[in-house]
């Protein structure tokens, strides 16, 4: 295909849906739905710190509430945008303990949306980078209007249709993958539209940037360990030690990650006992992010086997996460599956 740089991301949709015989525009509409709800969101992100030297917005929403955190913003704009245009029969976001249902009076699709409306957030009010990440199902061939059903959402990230992640930095971007590479688009603030800026985005396929919160290395077990010391150990022949960078924002550390070159660790620890396959989740950060990286040439992984393999067994199930440059998480997943040790 000619080079598209340049071009809009409803453009590169619709060359998408073109390319697709079967494609009924419904996806179009939906994706290009979620767009306008993440410039809504962009927009509030970056004038997020007028908030206090302005005293606060003083406007107040829809429902004559005053203006609320950002990730219960965020979580309320996709959910409004998204849950009228008729594509889908449910969603499921970080914010929310079950799945949201369509409002009765909206006509159903057959698409299911899962999303973490903000992630990062608590980086809002020290101006790093956060992100909104999504991950789009079919549901299995069912009556749109047939009742949903949590089996119907727990479907292993390999089904994903979709997946990308917008990330609200010095410029805001949508990096997202239908399963024909991964493509990135800049925002033009004054115009309002994103423009294609990443065409076809690559890993590399092994990085010299290992990322991880080295503070948990008291709570790791002796393999995890050894994995995250292998990143560190001086070996000229394979560039080690690789650089350490961790924003503690995910979308910003996938995002390096993915266009340089590295891996992303937060393994499973024993720091909280509710929590022992570590904090990220499986269905809205974990299976989005291993979609994209998989179709930039990478890998994800629980440290045991393909992120995207694993059988959810509830909505907000967390996983280990290792992902980025494809031998750099095969290396980690040898140490923490006990198949490479220390030394
Ligand atoms: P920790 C942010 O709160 C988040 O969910 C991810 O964006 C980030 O990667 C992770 O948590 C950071 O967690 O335990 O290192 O502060």
């Amino acid at each position: 295909m000619a080079k598209q740089v340049g071009i809009t991301i409803t453009e590169h949709i619709l060359r998408q849906q073109r390319e697709n015989p079967r494609a009924t525009g419904a996806f179009t509409t939906l994706l290009n739905e979620l767009i306008v709800a993440a410039k809504v969101i962009s927009r509030e992100v970056n004038k997020a710190g007028l908030v206090d030297i302005l005293g606060g917005t003083g406007e107040v929403n829809v429902q004559e509430e005053q203006v609320q955190k950002l990730d219960v913003f965020a979580n309320r704009v996709i959910f409004e945008r998204m849950c009228h245009m008729g594509q889908l029969c449910c969603m499921g976001s970080e914010e929310v303990a079950d799945l949201i249902d369509i409002p009765s009076q909206y006509p159903k699709g057959n698409y299911i949306l899962v999303f973490d409306p903000l992630d990062g957030s608590s980086n809002i009010d020290v101006n790093v980078s956060i992100g909104t990440i999504f991950g789009i199902y079919k549901r299995e061939s069912k009556d749109a209007n047939e009742e949903v059903l949590l089996d119907d959402v727990l479907q292993p990230g390999s089904k994903q249709v979709a997946a990308g992640y917008f990330i609200y930095g010095s410029s805001t971007m949508m990096v997202y993958t239908t399963g024909d590479g991964v493509h990135g688009f800049t925002l033009y603030p004054s115009v309002g539209e994103f423009l294609l800026s990443h065409e076809n985005i690559r890993i590399p396929e092994r990085g010299k940037i290992y990322s991880v919160n080295e503070s948990y290395c008291g709570y790791w077990d002796e393999k995890t360990k050894a994995a995250i010391d292998y990143f560190k150990t001086k070996d000229k022949k394979t560039g080690r030690p690789y650089t350490a960078r961790y924003v503690g924002s995910l979308v910003a550390d996938f995002h390096r990650n993915l266009l340089k070159g590295g891996i992303f660790m937060y393994p499973a620890d024993l720091k909280d006992p509710k929590k022992p396959t570590g904090k990220l989740r499986l269905m809205v950060e974990a299976n989005p992010l291993a979609m994209v990286v998989k179709q930039a040439g990478g890998y994800a992984s629980d440290g045991h086997g393909p992120i995207l393999d694993v059988q959810p067994e509830e909505l907000h199930q967390r996983v280990p996460l290792f992902i980025g440059s494809r031998k750099d998480v095969e290396v980690a997943e040898a140490f923490i599956s006990g198949k490479m040790g220390p030394g």
